[in-house]
């Protein structure tokens, strides 16, 4: 077995199905072991944002190793914010770069590719990942490969892997997985007594749930605890699409005073907030920051619990939720609480098209014909997901960069095999929509709401008087037939609910249906996330 090989087989030991990527010469000898070895099926895509993105959504799907390969400087520069994203978010991808081999810089003259030394690419990528190897040596790679994805997948964060272009060949042990981390098994006894004792002396409390809980593969023993506990259960803005799949007490989604008030009021006059691998972001609490007091939460986050003044390191969430359901008996009631009301019905009239129209017509589509998986951007068309029928979701929802959907939704459905919904708006599909020309090949079939209202709308709403918000009005759906799929234009609800039809109909190349929305008509979550966000920073409160 050669180092190349290891590695990769390494990859799929811990979990990892596929690499998304880019070769380049520094990489060519990597990526020809990655095809002819056949261990894991590789994708490549057009442009590095997209490969990472497609790899991070991949992992936060199926809750493992996510892999984006990619060529020395120009390539893994070009990645930087996608991996940046992830580490923000949680999400456990694996960048492998190929590099300059040991004997390359000896010659005095700067390499192409090379930024400012030899160095500054593997000193960016430990800005943003949790650990970092470089694999020159054949004797020490298995142990290094070993330490680097068990840590990516402990802190479900992305680690960086350079892979000097003379070393791929050289041959290599296999990887020997490492066991788990161990942990204090009393002092998470202690814990969990502590848990219990503030949930059955409080007068209401509520369960909200975040990303974490999907990352470490919880979600269906989260929602046997939540059922034990009877306690009402949320997600944060970042975990909508959590339990999506299971029969949670679940009563919608956390948004502050963007959200819908009896949830908000549910979380905010809580006693005893649980909080379950909840990112402690500002899109998940910001627009009501002052109104949750932490100190009356119990925070299970990175591995640790916070309760009230003190903490416990070391609690594993997986540990801790198994503990707790150890615990408890099955309960005989079951909470009763506000009853998600999503917005359906569409009147397929000749109407101008509004976001909630949106959200309605994809509410009948997948009342009619099942639930698809949802990949979004940044921008309205994510605040108009939550106005749709609770399905599992990959979105940037706190680090808020554009470009994530269109190949983000690519990576779920070739880590799937199902077919996602794909909303993204006109901005963010000038940066990355064109991954969608990848799709023919790879037989993935997308279906793309391409929301366009011609605008950088959502910071219109911020600055209306900047005249730079508006965009061209780009004929995207004529473009799609040239990228090997189906385009079409709607402006009417009556249109909208035709071509949604059509496309649902139609298997086999991917569907971009360009939905013309007047500048200004916002969804009605946008238009309060904005207001409280405007309130809060005019008051400070
Ligand atoms: C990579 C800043 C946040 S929202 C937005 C910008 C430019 C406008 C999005 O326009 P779009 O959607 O896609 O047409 P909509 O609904 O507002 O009309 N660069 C990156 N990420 C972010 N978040 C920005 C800039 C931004
Ligand atoms: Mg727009």
């Amino acid at each position: 077995m050669n180092l190349a090989e290891s590695l990769l087989q390494a990859l799929k030991d811990h979990g990892a199905q596929q690499v998304f990527g880019i070769p380049g010469d520094f990489a060519l000898s990597f990526f020809k072991v990655i095809e002819e070895s056949g261990i894991l099926p590789l994708f490549t895509l057009s442009h590095e944002p997209g490969v990472g993105f497609a790899a991070d959504a991949a992992a936060r799907f199926n809750g493992t190793l996510g892999v984006a390969a990619i060529t020395y400087g120009a390539g893994a520069f070009n990645m930087v914010n996608p991996v940046a994203g992830a580490f923000a978010e949680k999400s456990p991808l694996v960048v492998i770069s190929g590099a300059p081999g040991a004997g390359e810089s000896e010659s005095g003259l700067l390499l192409h590719h090379q930024a400012k030394t030899l160095e500054s690419q593997f000193n960016v990528y430990r800005e943003i990942t949790c650990d970092q190897i470089r694999l020159d040596d054949p004797e020490q790679a298995p142990e290094l490969i070993a330490r680097v994805l068990a840590n990516c997948l402990r802190h479900s964060q992305p680690v960086y892997i350079e892979l000097p272009r003379d070393t791929v060949f050289l041959p290599c042990e296999p990887v020997k997985p490492r066991p788990p981390e161990p942990y204090d098994t009393d002092a998470l006894s202690a814990c969990v007594d502590e848990i219990l004792e503030r949930l059955n002396s409080a007068r209401a409390p509520v369960l909200m749930v975040g990303v974490e809980i999907r990352r470490y593969g919880l979600e269906e023993k989260v929602a046997a605890l939540a059922r034990k506990l009877n306690l009402p259960t949320v997600t944060s803005f970042m975990g909508r699409g959590l339990l999506a799949q299971d029969t949670a007490p679940l009563f919608g989604t956390y948004l502050g005073v963007a959200g819908d008030a009896k949830v908000t009021d549910r979380v905010e006059n809580s006693d005893a907030l649980l909080l379950l691998g909840v990112i402690l972001s500002d899109t998940n609490f910001g627009v009501s920051r002052q109104r949750i007091d932490l100190r009356h939460c119990i925070q299970a986050l990175s591995g640790q619990v916070s309760l009230g003044f003190h903490t416990y390191p070391n609690i594993p969430l997986d540990a801790l939720v198994e503990a707790l359901l150890n615990r408890l008996a099955d309960h005989p009631d079951q909470p009763s609480g506000p009853e998600p009301n999503y917005p359906r019905g569409l009147n397929a009239d000749d109407n101008p098209i509004s976001p909630t129209d949106i959200a309605r017509a994809v509410n009948d589509m997948m009342v009619e014909h099942g639930n698809l998986t949802i990949a979004a951007d940044m921008g309205d068309c994510l605040f108009t997901a939550l106005d749709m029928e609770n399905t599992a979701l990959v979105a940037p929802g706190y680090y808020a960069t554009m470009g994530f959907g269109v190949p983000a939704g690519l990576g779920v459905q070739a880590a799937t095999g199902e077919r996602s919904l794909i909303l993204v708006g006109d901005g963010a599909f000038q940066m990355t929509g064109w991954e969608l020309g990848n799709c023919r090949r790879y037989g993935w079939d997308p279906i793309v709401l391409l929301f366009n209202n011609a605008s950088w709308e959502m910071l219109r709403t911020f600055q209306p008087e900047s005249e730079f918000n508006n965009l061209e009005e780009w004929g995207f759906a004529d473009m799609a037939a040239g990228l090997g799929g189906d385009g079409v234009r709607v402006r009417t609800r009556a249109e909208l609910q035709q071509a949604l039809e059509h496309a649902v109909a139609t298997r086999g190349r991917f569907q971009l249906v360009e939905i013309m929305v007047p500048r200004g008509v916002l969804s009605d979550t946008l238009t309060r996330f904005v207001a409280g966000v405007r309130r809060l920073q005019q008051t400070g409160d």
